[in-house]
């Protein structure tokens, strides 16, 4: 079998003191934390588009990266190296798990069928591959963005033949996440939203949405698919503004249309941050919804407004990650690199170094997540912070429900004024993660 990283040995675990830039210095993917392997904690999972398919294009110029694989590219021969080369380096860096659009793995023909023909031959093929390997499938979706005739959306166009083909291309793509055992489906609205409200009847196209995402589950489910639907909020880009504009928009929707115990999320980073929000955020609205189902790991860049999909370094930020991560008690998903090397780095030693680096980071945060866990302090100050209403009469009364407005009013007017509710602390707070991640 022929190596296509030859210049890359299997990436082993070495330690902070070591300098080998092609070893995990935090990543051990048998220590144990919080009772389980860090392997456990952390079901890293490579993005085919990025890794396999992306070449550094960007709207001023042409690819830096060679993503050939020794093929010409538009080929079921490239497509076939794209797999070869894709285990070669799942296996090199012990990564368990893939993610994919359907016109990732193949390239899109005039005729669906024909696509279709090839998607069957490629699963195939896919699948002798995960024989013999611990490798699996996280979650596949379907492409329903890039091709012209999705210009007004899939579930949201105007076109009812395109909402067929969108239909088609779901049903093929849950077919094949089907056949490669996956665990989730993921629905990406990347061009389900509007330009302008000019030309835009939102309740007409909200609701056609929920009708594919009902088609889907009800298909899904009748070929045996068991595992969790996402939707993977954003709130623009390739749109002015998409429907599924962060955690909790979208949260709102699966339980208006009734979708929401066959669906959860896939939290992404670079989506919460353009969102306004944290990481952290968007995790945190999800888990306590019970819908944090499965995490794209990247992150933006405050300087740049828009979805640079770098990988992730920053420790203070997967350390947040983690800790919602541990509280949530784990995912059903996994940890998705939807990530790229920047433009400048296109060898094919830097698609190991960027995941080497995003790993490291990510078992960092773990370590000091759990850190944090352990040492309580923050835990501790946010449940002292609402004592009051555990301690106090008053308090219980509420939670309890045994108490109504007229009641509460008269026991403030006898008060006549409140002390100051308690101190947030924010400064002692912040210095106590400082210390955590940097002290010890
Ligand atoms: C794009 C999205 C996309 C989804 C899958 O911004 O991140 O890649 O993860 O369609
Ligand atoms: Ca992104
Ligand atoms: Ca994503």
């Amino acid at each position: 079998m022929k190596e296509f990283f030859p210049n890359v040995p299997e990436i082993k675990y070495e330690g902070k003191e070591s300098k080998n830039p092609f070893a995990f210095h935090y990543y051990n993917p048998d220590q144990i934390v919080l009772g389980k392997p860090m392997k456990e904690h952390l079901p890293f999972a490579m993005a085919w588009w990025h890794n396999l398919c992306a070449t550094g294009v960007d709207i001023f110029g042409s690819g830096t990266a060679d993503k050939s694989f020794g093929e010409k590219p538009g080929t079921m021969e490239h497509a076939k190296a794209k797999v070869d080369a894709g285990f070669e380096f799942m296996k090199k860096l012990g990564i368990k798990y893939f993610c994919f659009h359907d016109v990732d793995l193949v390239p899109e023909c005039a005729d669906i069928n024909d696509t279709n023909k090839e998607l069957d031959e490629i699963s195939d093929y896919i699948l002798e591959k995960m024989k013999g390997t611990d490798i699996e499938c996280l979650w596949g979706t379907a492409n329903m963005f890039s091709n012209p005739r999705f210009m007004n959306g899939a579930g949201s166009t105007n076109s009812a033949d395109v909402y067929a083909f969108a239909a088609a291309q779901i049903k093929k793509a849950l077919d094949i996440t089907v056949k490669l055992g996956g665990r989730g489906y993921v629905f990406w609205g990347g061009r389900e939203g509007y330009e302008t409200l000019l030309n835009t009847d939102v309740k007409f196209e909200v609701e056609n949405i929920a009708r594919l995402m009902k088609m889907a589950v009800a298909y899904g489910r009748s070929i045996g698919f068991k595992g969790d639907f996402y939707i993977e909020p954003k709130p623009k880009e390739p749109m002015k503004h998409q429907y599924d504009f962060d955690a909790a928009t979208s949260i709102g929707f699966l339980k208006q249309y009734g979708l929401d115990k066959d669906f959860k999320l896939n939290i992404e980073a670079n989506h919460a941050t353009l969102a306004g929000h944290t990481f952290q955020h968007d995790l945190r609205v999800a888990a306590i919804n019970g819908m944090l189902g499965s995490v794209d790991v990247n992150q933006g860049d405050f300087l740049l407004g828009w979805d640079t999909d770098e990988f992730p370094y920053d420790v203070y930020t997967s350390t947040a990650a983690m800790y919602e991560i541990l509280k949530n008690g784990g995912l059903t998903g996994g940890l998705n690199f939807d990530a790229k090397n920047r433009r400048p780095s296109y060898t094919h030693e830097d698609m190991f170094l960027a995941f080497i680096l995003g790993m490291d980071t990510f078992a960092l945060g773990l370590l000091k997540a759990a850190k944090m866990i352990e040492d309580g302090r923050v835990d501790q100050f946010i449940e002292r912070k609402y004592a009051s209403f555990h301690e106090t009469e008053v308090g219980q009364k509420i939670l309890n429900n045994e108490i109504d407005l007229k009641g509460l009013s008269d026991y403030a007017l006898k008060l006549r004024a409140p002390a100051l509710p308690g101190s947030g602390r924010q400064e002692m707070l912040e210095a106590i993660v400082n210390d955590i991640l940097f002290g010890q």
